[in-house]
């Protein structure tokens, strides 16, 4: 046969062009910008060598182990002709990616996950049973933050409630605490869901827009169901777009019954509290961050833990008598739409978690982890908020679909760490292999097994709760009628920042609407919660300000709500640190080390990468750094590329930390702002940054 013509250019496909590696090597050392802050100890060992190896083996295989040759040509008649049907390995490649993907969840499609572990302090241990939850306890969790509008690919610093759903891998079973960062819920019937989720997901002729609620629908339906002006007022604050997942509390929302040892019961609300405090940040920085970083929540919560920059969380809970009308202090605690002010019923901590390691494959632990909120042990139970009687249906039925049939339980992540004895059987991916032959009860083939637990050896037992005589019915109790009065608790309960960012943001969702009769019953619904938020939003639309069609209630304001006006650890925190090659070394050095030794995570910007002063690492260029990746801005040199200006002017802008030493001090327009030091030295500059990062932003500069 003759020789194919040589192409100029194109190499034979016999040629190597490189050297194969042949044998595994370990993952690469993380990233400067990753590396463990000095003075942080890791409380667990996340990665071990096994995981850190890039793969499972040397040879590449077939699904069915045969080694393989070549994995880079298929099977073909002859190097020009066509491909054979009885390539094997070809048709299993290409069909298993054909059905690499699985459906989205229906909410909280996009979101992050990390390992960690629980340890309770015990002060539960009188008024439930949970062998978890009892004094010393430490057990595995696994937790998985999400937006809830978004798809999977959508942006993460999207005005939004965020889901925080909780795994506990318990001795008894697992606990899954399926809560969001929000304490509050749209409906008080789970029946509305898809109606609510209809409205606030992307119009279904263009599917625009993507993870957004500034939109029409979504605000026709919140403006026509009352009943969601509280969540919506929580979405508005600056809780909707938290600084980070670290950053932001977490609620069960309902109530929950828990039973202790003695067959007592409490009513608890749930309330995760981060040590690193509730902060959030600007719309504009919000918006900018989606485009520079979509993955802002996501890289930054993997960074945190890869560098030993573990977030912490404590447990709380509310406690309230379990009395028949279950209401405290006359708030209905059956409704989801009310929160009880932490001011009434303390929240006391009952353990804490610590996030200590990332998931080591995406797909397998983050996204097919299955939570549900009927996930519970012996010791806790659920009350009859109508929300969460729907949510205990819902979970089990979404997962048949979305993880391919009812033995998802069986997947990895979703495996419970106590022994399994139940008597479900076969079904799509059947991973075990049950033995006997009586999966039934009772049975004369097993030796009878399996057996009826009682509460002696450690069964769950549905709490036997009275129910008052009633008639069956399709209506909501009386006491939901209440739609206003806690969300002008909440607003109330603001300082004048969190206010301001309040009204900004109606203005910007309702002014994104084109419906002129929905921006008018937004403002009617903020005429019964505020009449000064109410008249800053209308002056902005261009509209005139209703009256309130309902009397104003009088509550006494409840500060825990408010996130500003403290200080907390700085961990985690990324200070961007400008140079060039004219900066004295040594400083920059100084500075570096400095952040540093305080958990935080300095990355030099300079002109261009690689070093400076062949000692200090370069972690971001003019080209590829923007100050929305920044919690504060430190100047050690002053160039006049125009992208250096802007970072300052954004860092100002957003309210963020600035400081100079030496010739960076030329480009600070006001070095007397709220915010803003310089000093002589660049040690004296980061021991002041880091006093105004544990405030977090400076709000005091009244800047948008
Ligand atoms: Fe969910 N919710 N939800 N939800 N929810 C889902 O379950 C649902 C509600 C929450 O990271 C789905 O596995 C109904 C409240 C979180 O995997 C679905 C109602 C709260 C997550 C579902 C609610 C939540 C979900 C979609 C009644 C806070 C993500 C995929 C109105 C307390 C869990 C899935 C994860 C996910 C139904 C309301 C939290 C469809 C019917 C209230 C954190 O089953």
């Amino acid at each position: 046969m003759a020789k194919p013509p040589k192409v100029p250019g194109v190499p034979s496909s016999t040629t190597p062009q490189f050297e194969e590696p042949t044998t595994p090597v370990d993952a690469p050392d993380a990233k400067p910008d990753q590396s463990e802050p000095a003075g942080v100890t890791a409380t667990a060992a996340p990665v071990d060598a096994e995981r850190k190896r890039a793969q499972q083996g040397q040879y590449v295989t077939t699904a069915q182990g045969a080694r393989l040759t070549d994995t880079d040509h298929s099977l073909k008649a002859g190097r020009r002709g066509p491909t054979l049907l009885q390539d094997h390995h070809f048709r299993e490649k290409i069909t298993h990616f054909d059905h690499e993907r699985i459906p989205e969840r229906v909410v909280h499609a996009r979101g992050a996950a990390a390992h960690g572990v629980f340890r309770a302090n015990g002060a539960a241990s009188t008024i439930t049973r949970a062998q978890f939850l009892q004094k010393g306890v430490e057990t595995p969790v696994f937790v998985r933050f999400s937006t809830v509008l978004g798809s999977r690919g959508s942006a993460d610093a999207v005005r939004d409630t965020r889901g925080f759903a909780t795994k506990f891998y318990t001795e008894e079973g697992t606990y899954d605490l399926v809560g969001n960062n929000i304490p509050v819920f749209f409906i008080q019937d789970a029946i509305k869901f898809p109606d609510v989720v209809h409205a606030a997901k992307p119009h279904p002729d263009r599917e625009i827009p993507q993870a957004q609620s500034a939109h029409d629908t979504f605000w026709d339906f919140v403006t026509l169901h009352t009943e969601a002006a509280a969540h919506t007022m929580w979405n508005m604050s600056d809780r909707g777009i938290p600084r980070s997942f670290r950053m932001m509390e977490g609620f069960g929302v309902h109530t929950f019954r828990l039973i202790n040892a003695d067959g007592g019961t409490s009513l608890v609300k749930f309330h995760w509290k981060p040590r690193l405090g509730v902060h959030s940040v600007v719309w504009e920085e919000a918006q900018l961050i989606n485009g520079f970083d979509p993955d802002y929540h996501r890289r930054d919560l993997a960074d945190a833990i890869e560098s030993g920059a573990y977030p912490e969380w404590d447990l709380g809970v509310q406690v309230f008598p379990d009395n028949p009308e279950q209401t405290f202090e006359g708030i209905d605690l059956l409704d989801p739409t009310k929160i009880v002010p932490e001011e009434l019923a303390p929240v006391q901590v009952i353990g804490t978690m610590v996030l200590n390691a990332n998931p080591t494959n995406f797909f397998a632990e983050t996204e097919q982890v299955a939570f549900h909120p009927g996930h519970l042990v012996p010791g806790i139970d659920v009350t009859d908020d109508p929300l969460l009687q729907g949510r205990l249906f819902s979970y089990l039925d979404t997962q048949i679909t979305r993880l391919g049939g009812p033995n998802f339980a069986q997947i990895p992540i979703n495996r419970t760490h106590a022994p399994v004895n139940d008597m479900l059987r076969d079904g799509f991916h059947q991973h075990a292999v049950h033995t006997g032959v009586a999966p039934y009860k009772p049975n004369s083939l097993d030796a009878g097994c399996p057996f009826a637990a009682g509460v002696e050896e450690g069964a769950f037992i549905d709490f036997p709760v009275e129910l008052p005589p009633a008639q069956k019915e399709r209506a909501a109790s009386r006491t939901f009628d209440d739609h206003f009065s806690q969300v002008r608790l909440f607003y109330i309960s603001l300082s004048e920042v969190e206010k301001a960012h309040v009204a900004e943001a109606y203005t910007f969702e309702l002014g994104k609407c084109y419906e002129q009769a929905i921006k008018e019953r937004g403002l009617q619904e903020l005429a019964n919660i505020d009449p000064d938020l109410c008249a800053t939003v209308a002056a902005g639309l261009g509209l005139p300000v209703p009256e309130p069609t309902i009397p104003l209630s009088d509550p006494t304001p409840s500060p825990a709500l408010s996130q500003i006006g403290s200080t907390w650890p700085v961990d985690g925190r990324i200070v961007g640190i400008v140079a060039d090659d004219s900066v004295d070394v040594g400083e920059l050095q100084a500075a570096v080390q400095a952040l540093d030794a305080a958990k935080v995570v300095p990355l030099v910007i300079a002109p261009h990468g690689g070093m400076l002063g062949g000692a200090v690492p370069i972690s971001r260029t003019f080209l590829t750094a923007r100050s929305v990746e920044f919690d504060a801005v430190v100047l050690a040199a002053a160039p006049t590329d125009p992208r250096v200006r802007l970072l300052v002017d954004e860092a100002f802008r957003h309210h963020k930390a600035l400081g100079a030493w030496g010739a960076g001090t030329a480009l600070l327009a006001d070095n007397t702002a709220p915010g803003v030091v310089t000093a002589g030295d660049a040690k004296a500059v980061v021991e002041q940054m880091l006093q105004l990062l544990g405030a977090h932003r400076a709000w005091e500069r009244g800047t948008v």
